[in-house]
């Protein structure tokens, strides 16, 4: 099948300059995600999104930070994220910040109004904007697209396009380690279904992806969109990233999930963000860090540690 392919070197939703420059060079990631179309997924390059500079943006609120910024490139965002499903790829962005989920998965839901969201992460993202204390809509997505929190979430400049496309059974977390008295409240409040890391260490990674699938497909099959923080990896290995927190993902726990997930043969969508090589301290870190965002991206779409094969007639 075919794979769009779709940088988007935003990172207004953050403080931190540099998350973007990830995404810039989409042809980067072509070379490095291309032995897997050896087996059978085709790369089509959407090349890097050049979003609409918004000149005046002030806060809102004197907390919230870019709101019009960020509002008017998710609209841009989910207008190519939908034409490319709509089209028939399955859509993977490379940001840019988190807060680029709310034009991915917006743009995906226009098409597939019934999917459901793994959202792998250190943290839950679904602080609303009044109950933020950093201010970055990376950290406050969720509470965009979840149809239940409406009525908590005032109307932002630059926001007035979104329409809320996800109930809360339809997402479940995994990885968190690092949520706000606010967010864990509203987990528990809307019965929001999660995996913190003292979860995956207690039942591990094998029966966390059993459930994890049995709560969004066990009754039915839907189009999964899985939006990837790179956070949600140990900083050990993960350290190009905005906001690290110790006791992550083990890389085999990640391989494990992105396999799981092809698995299913149900992915739609792939957010992978937060990888920012200017916070590397030194180009190894930077690398390393890139690296396993790649390594990520290909497991989804069916690079296995096992291996595998195009069919052959006989051995050469
Ligand atoms: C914090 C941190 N909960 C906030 N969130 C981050 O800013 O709302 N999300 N880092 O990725
Ligand atoms: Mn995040
Ligand atoms: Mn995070
Ligand atoms: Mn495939």
């Amino acid at each position: 099948h075919s794979v769009a392919v779709i940088g988007a070197p935003f990172s207004q939703g953050q403080v931190r300059t540099g998350t973007r420059h990830f995404g810039a060079g989409g042809n980067n990631m072509i070379t490095l995600v291309t032995p897997y179309s050896l087996l059978g997924c085709h790369l089509k390059d959407f090349g890097d999104l050049n979003f609409t500079p918004v000149p005046k943006d002030d806060l809102y609120n004197n907390l919230i930070v870019n709101p019009r910024s960020v509002g008017l490139a998710n609209q841009e965002l989910a207008e190519v994220v939908s034409r490319a499903v709509a089209g028939g790829y399955s859509c993977v962005t490379v940001g840019g910040d988190h807060s680029l989920a709310i034009g991915t998965i917006s743009g995906h839901a226009r098409h597939c109004p019934d999917l459901g969201v793994i959202w792998v992460d250190a943290h839950a993202d679904i602080n609303t904007p009044l109950t933020t204390a950093s201010g970055n809509l990376h950290g406050q997505p969720v509470s965009f697209l979840l149809r239940e929190l409406q009525d908590k979430v005032p109307q932002l400049p630059g926001f007035s396009w979104i329409k809320p496309c996800i109930s809360s059974p339809s997402i479940v977390y995994i990885g968190l380690r690092d949520v706000d008295p606010p967010e864990h409240f509203i987990l528990k409040n809307y019965d929001i279904q999660y995996f913190s890391m003292r979860d995956i260490d207690r039942l591990g990674i094998q029966k966390v992806m059993e459930q994890t699938f049995d709560l969004l497909i066990g009754k039915r099959q839907r189009p999964i969109h899985l939006s990837f923080d790179i956070d949600a990896f140990d900083p050990t290995l993960a350290p190009a990233t905005g906001t690290p927190v110790v006791g992550g993902l083990t890389y085999r726990e990640g391989m494990y999930i992105t396999e799981e997930i092809h698995s299913t043969g149900l992915l739609s969508a792939l957010d992978l963000v937060e990888v920012n090589p200017r916070l590397a301290v030194s180009e190894e870190e930077a690398k390393a860090t890139a690296s396993l965002a790649v390594d990520v991206i290909a497991s989804s779409f069916g690079q296995t540690r096992e291996g595998g094969h195009v069919v052959y007639d006989q051995l050469p």
